[in-house]
């Protein structure tokens, strides 16, 4: 915090005394916290940030508000949620365990706010055991949002998805307003944290709004991408004359694809123009509702999304139909990614700007002394949300807990920049998640790709990081690099793979980015087919597991190589022999693993259930690449059916040797047999 510099106003004076007393400020003094996070929103997604997509709310509380040009998320899902969550880095804080952090509903929960929660949350146990008086939504990374799937929880307790009448995005801000109501009830301010699984894929809209995109994507990408270029110009975000970076050579110019492939990715771009529209339709019912309680001058509101847009083409289902129910589902196109992160090169997960600049909006009227519609050019991050929360709130972020070894928040208090002051960092922002890496330290940028050669840019001169300074300034680039290193040591905890040195040769591809050679085919994983046929391949001898999603799987004589291309990555047995000894069980297996994140284990006894629904035992990994024995109870008294193993939770590989379910009795049946070969 730089109190001395601020310009206070009577709220930050109570707030900042009453916090040094350790006293909560008055009730009627303390502001309501809203946040709201999307998921894959790209930079230009939003009308007050270029975009043709209409979303008149968010508009409006821009114009009211404040927008920053340059705030910055994690690049990916969960990564970012715990940044949001936390005000620290994700691995930091423990990654999805959160064993090194208190979150936002904790602090405020302890000083004495109601708190709830509505949508993804993507990390361990629930929200409830996290400071969350209140949940309703899924606790996966993704869902049908027709369907859903076996993870929705309302208050802790499971939630079965209605057959008719449900849309995730719709029901994530009825149950908001059911939990505002109650906190009313409760006569304490509220913080109420809605993260909306839209616009993340599958994409699949509400009829309506999809009706009401057709025919406005037909022009293809580049005109898409060129429209918010100017658009962006018109809106003042970004330095004057800005150069957007060019289309790359893994997308083809829009004329040049076939007629299939055309009308394939118009659909997929009036679905997501679709389902961002309903966003900012949803976040309307939440602002009506304030405004006609007389709390929305009073509530101090943020937007944020939680990365770029997604570049990763997985597999599309119905790709004849339209996407409107929950029996069609489109993946994402990294065409679209392109437009949609427009003006920045590349997307979800890459440390460039593309990846992890976000929209960001911040609503408030009673604590804003600036003008609205003001813009916030200077570098932040989710990391700023808690601190900045707590000042707001008077709220006290512990130092200490009696579970959980807490390490120091990376973030700052952003209420100077409420106040039109200037934010002093006071540490360079860090940047990593699987191999890409980034460090902005004042005007300069750090970034490597897939952990290829770093290279090195000056955002001031060139935000759209499209002239590589790595050669012309050797003496930064390393001193940029050192700091690095030195961060993601002493403030993040990271170790391993995640630190190996970047690559000599530049990387230029990822195996999931959209494949165009080829027509798209319904039911087909759509990028890079080759490598993915591959890992769909399963290994010849004993049970047989398959490669669940973003796994490669290769058996290596008595052992399974194991590859992790994405989020959610593992193994699974659909098919358990009948007749198998009864249970309790241990599974048991060696584990050499250079990734990241805890296991789970998820089994079921009914053949006819789809996991992860059935029961999940979660435990912990070493990560350090050495061979480690595990052993996980399965309690159950009768014959299990399927079974499926995560030993990750993004990229990264893993070997696994000795897996076997072993009985009470001393039965053992082995999933992977030694070799007999002798090669081992
Ligand atoms: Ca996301």
């Amino acid at each position: 915090m730089i109190m001395a510099a601020v310009r206070l106003t009577t709220l930050t004076v109570c707030g900042f005394i009453l916090a040094v007393l350790g006293l909560p400020l008055a009730a009627a003094d303390r502001p309501n916290v809203l946040v709201i996070m999307v998921d894959d929103l790209g930079f230009s997604d939003l009308g007050c940030y270029g975009s043709e997509i209409e979303t008149p709310t968010l508009d409006a509380l821009a114009a009211n508000g404040l927008r920053f040009s340059q705030f910055y998320n994690t690049a990916k899902c969960h990564s970012s949620r715990v940044s949001l969550l936390t005000g620290q880095y994700c691995i930091a804080a423990g990654d999805t365990s959160l064993s090194h952090a208190v979150t936002s509903a904790e602090v405020l929960r302890d000083a004495g706010y109601f708190t709830a929660m509505t949508g993804k949350w993507h990390l361990k146990q629930e929200p409830t055991d996290f400071g969350f008086d209140r949940y309703f939504g899924h606790l996966s990374g993704a869902c049908n949002y027709f369907k859903g799937d076996g993870t929705f929880r309302l208050n802790g307790k499971p939630w079965k998805v209605p057959s008719e009448g449900f849309y995730t995005t719709v029901a994530d801000v009825d149950y908001g307003l059911k939990f505002l109501d109650q906190a009313k009830g409760s006569a304490k301010p509220w913080f109420l944290y809605v993260a909306f699984n839209a616009p993340h894929a599958p994409l699949q809209a509400l009829p309506q709004d999809y009706e009401k995109y057709e025919g406005r994507y037909d022009s293809g990408w580049d005109a898409i991408r060129e429209r918010r270029v100017q658009r962006q110009r018109d809106l003042d975000l970004l330095p004057s004359g800005f150069e957007a970076s060019p289309r790359p050579d893994h997308i083809p110019a829009w004329e040049s694809l076939s007629e299939p492939r055309q009308a394939f990715e118009t659909k997929r771009m009036t679905t997501l123009a679709a389902m961002i529209d309903r966003v900012d339709q949803e976040i309307g019912r939440l602002v009506a509702h304030l405004k006609s309680t007389g709390q929305l001058d009073s509530t101090l509101i943020w937007f944020v999304s939680d990365n770029g847009a997604c570049p990763y083409d997985r597999v599309s289902r119905g790709i004849d139909r339209e996407p409107t129910s929950g029996d069609v589902s489109l993946s994402d196109s990294t065409g679209w990614a392109w437009a949609r992160n427009t003006p920045f090169r590349f997307y979800k997960q890459n440390q460039f700007e593309g990846g992890i600049g976000t929209p960001a909006i911040v609503h408030w009227p009673e604590g804003l002394s600036i003008e609205g519609g003001s813009i916030c050019r200077e570098p932040a991050h989710l990391i700023d949300i808690l601190p900045t929360i707590a000042e707001a709130t008077g709220a006290a972020i512990p130092i200490q807990h009696d579970a959980r070894e807490l390490r120091p928040i990376s973030g700052q208090s952003l209420m100077p920049v409420f106040e039109g002051r200037q934010l002093r960092r006071e540490q360079p922002l860090h940047f990593l998640f699987s191999e890409d890496r980034g460090l902005r330290d004042g005007d300069w940028k750090l970034v490597s790709f897939r952990r290829g050669p770093w290279e090195l840019y000056n955002l001031r001169e060139d935000r759209t990081e499209l002239n590589d300074l790595a050669q012309a300034e050797p003496r930064r680039l390393q001193a940029m690099i050192d700091k690095w290193r030195e961060m993601a040591g002493e403030v993040l905890h990271a170790t391993g793979r995640t630190v190996a040195p970047v690559k000599s040769e530049p990387v230029e591809t990822h195996p999931e980015w959209t494949d165009f050679s080829s027509d798209p085919v319904d039911g087909v994983r759509a990028s890079a087919k080759k490598q993915m046929t591959r890992g769909k391949r399963e290994p010849k001898a004993g049970t047989s597991i398959r490669a669940r999603k973003n796994t490669r799987l290769e058996r290596r004589g008595d052992r399974l190589q194991l590859t992790f291309t994405g989020d959610d990555p593992g193994i699974a047995v659909d098919h358990l022999p009948g007749g198998l000894f009864n249970g309790p069980y241990e599974l048991s297996f060696e584990l050499a693993s250079e990734s990241t994140g805890d296991g789970e284990v998820f089994f079921t006894i009914d053949a006819a259930t789809s996991l992860p629904r059935g029961n999940r035992q979660a435990f912990s990994i070493k990560h350090d690449g050495q061979w480690h024995p595990y052993s996980i109870p399965i309690a159950t008294e009768k014959q299990i059916r399927k079974l499926r193993l995560d030993v990750a939770d993004s990229e990264g590989t893993a070997q696994i040797r000795g897996l076997r379910i072993c009985g009470s009795s001393g039965d053992v049946l082995s999933l992977i047999p030694e070799a007999t070969s002798g090669k081992r």
